[in-house]
């Protein structure tokens, strides 16, 4: 456990990893009207090294063999891989909630032990096109885990065994991403075990979910009709679509429309092809990330997976690289998601980081988030009677801060009322 001295000495190492001198740029969050009118900078590349989380540990004296894995957390909404993630993490980077679509964006983190580096990509669940349109969401929640599955070395699917309907076939839109990826190494991870009455479904459930093939052996004799696609017809779809489009630093831009809509009609193609299990995991492990069983098993099959490099991607004390700005709200949006409120509310209203900035004199973080409401339901439901939903979301929120900057902070929230402007 890190003791409230570790955790003032953590964050003040971070400083000068960062050879900034501060963890933040003083006031950048002002009360300044002009500053204040733009919006939140989450995108801007200038927010980029204002803030990364380090563990507080000595650097490996001399790495002689560094090694280094990318891991892409995929699977359906609310199978709990941010749970995962942070578990595997050893700290919050991700926000988790019992709603789905509580992850907008891929979320990076990182652990180093030894001579390996093992970089975890949490994503947002996979969900089909038509889905994004019918719900308004972001276009990150489609595109991003795309991104991590490009990215990554090896794909870790993860299955919620708990639901009873879901848990008997893999979920068609992970299928298709490991048809598409099918050059990678795959394992599955089935979570929330502890869910699970009946330990002996796990084995029902792994033999349909893995065709009764694991790491290439058949282990269990399965039956089931559908065909699996051969590799030769994978390969004619992407031969004879047209080549994808690349980014500078060589990799498919699938955050340019062109780029994007390139990729998915192969993946398009890909579904018409798919069946609801997937032969070419190499292992399966069974997980309750809740209370971080089998996490450690895990830990040690990825450590030992990585892979040769000339160095590694990141500092070996990082944690993540996401900016201050996406984690402070995604505190308060994890916060929004688990305090009760009616279910279109969190997704409706707009979270305004109107201060972020450190105290000189005591290290203190403070923070002042406007929620901005845009109809007076919303606003009503927000405070709640005398003041009480407001002040219990404050407190998560200001937990959920705490837990992922390791900081004493202030945080003054207040709800408000606003007219949409007419475009
Ligand atoms: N009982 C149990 N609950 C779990 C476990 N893992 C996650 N959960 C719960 O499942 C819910 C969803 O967890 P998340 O980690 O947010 O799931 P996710 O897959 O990241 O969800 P999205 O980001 O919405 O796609 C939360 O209420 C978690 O507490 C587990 O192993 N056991
Ligand atoms: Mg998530």
């Amino acid at each position: 456990m890190l003791s409230r001295a570790d955790i003032t000495k953590c964050f003040i190492r971070y400083a000068c990893l960062s050879n900034y001198n501060h963890v933040f740029p003083r006031n950048f969050y002002s009360n300044d009207q002009n500053k204040f009118s733009n919006d939140d900078p989450d995108n801007e590349s200038s927010s980029e090294n204002l803030l990364s989380i380090h563990r507080l540990k000595n650097p490996t004296s001399k790495v002689i063999c560094p090694k280094q894995l990318r891991v892409a957390i995929i699977g359906a909404p609310n199978a709990g891989k941010s749970t995962l993630t942070n578990k595997i993490l050893g700290w919050k980077v991700a926000p988790v909630s019992c709603k789905v679509h509580t992850t907008r964006f891929r979320t990076m983190g990182v652990f180093t032990e030894g001579d390996s580096q093992i970089v975890i990509l949490d994503t947002p669940g996979l969900i089909e096109s038509g889905k994004l349109k019918r719900h308004n969401l972001e276009d990150s929640l489609l595109i991003d885990p795309h991104i991590a599955l490009l990215e990554a070395d090896l794909i870790a699917v993860t299955v919620d065994v708990s639901p009873i309907w879901y848990r008997s076939s893999l979920h068609s839109e992970i299928v298709k991403a490991l048809h598409m990826h099918s050059n990678k190494r795959s394992i599955l991870l089935l979570n929330k075990v502890d869910l699970l009455k009946n330990k002996n479904e796990l084995f029902k459930i792994t033999k349909s979910l893995t065709g009764g093939i694991v790491d290439g052996r058949r282990d269990f004799a399965i039956r089931n009709s559908r065909k699996y696609p051969k590799e030769s017809v994978i390969k004619e779809i992407n031969y004879n679509f047209p080549p994808l489009l690349m980014n500078d630093a060589g990799k498919a831009d699938l955050e340019s429309k062109d780029g994007w809509k390139a990729y998915n009609k192969r993946l398009q193609a890909v579904g018409n092809l798919t069946t609801s299990y997937w032969t070419k995991f190499e292992r399966v492990f069974m997980l309750n990330s809740l209370e971080g069983d089998g996490i450690y098993d895990l830990k040690t099959y990825l450590l030992e997976t990585a892979k040769a490099v000339d160095k590694w991607d990141y500092d070996e004390t990082l944690v993540t690289n996401q900016s201050p700005y996406r984690l402070v709200k995604q505190c308060v949006w994890e916060a929004l998601l688990d305090s009760d409120l009616p279910a279109e509310i969190p997704y409706n209203i707009k979270i305004k980081i109107k201060v972020l900035t450190e105290s000189e004199e005591d290290s203190l973080l403070r923070v002042g988030i406007d929620l901005l409401c845009f109809n007076n339901r919303q606003l009503s439901g927000v405070i709640g009677n005398d003041g009480q939903k407001v002040a219990l979301i404050a407190r998560k929120a200001k937990q959920n801060m705490m837990d992922t900057f390791k900081c004493d902070m202030s945080l003054k929230l207040a709800a408000k009322r606003i007219t949409k402007k007419k475009t």
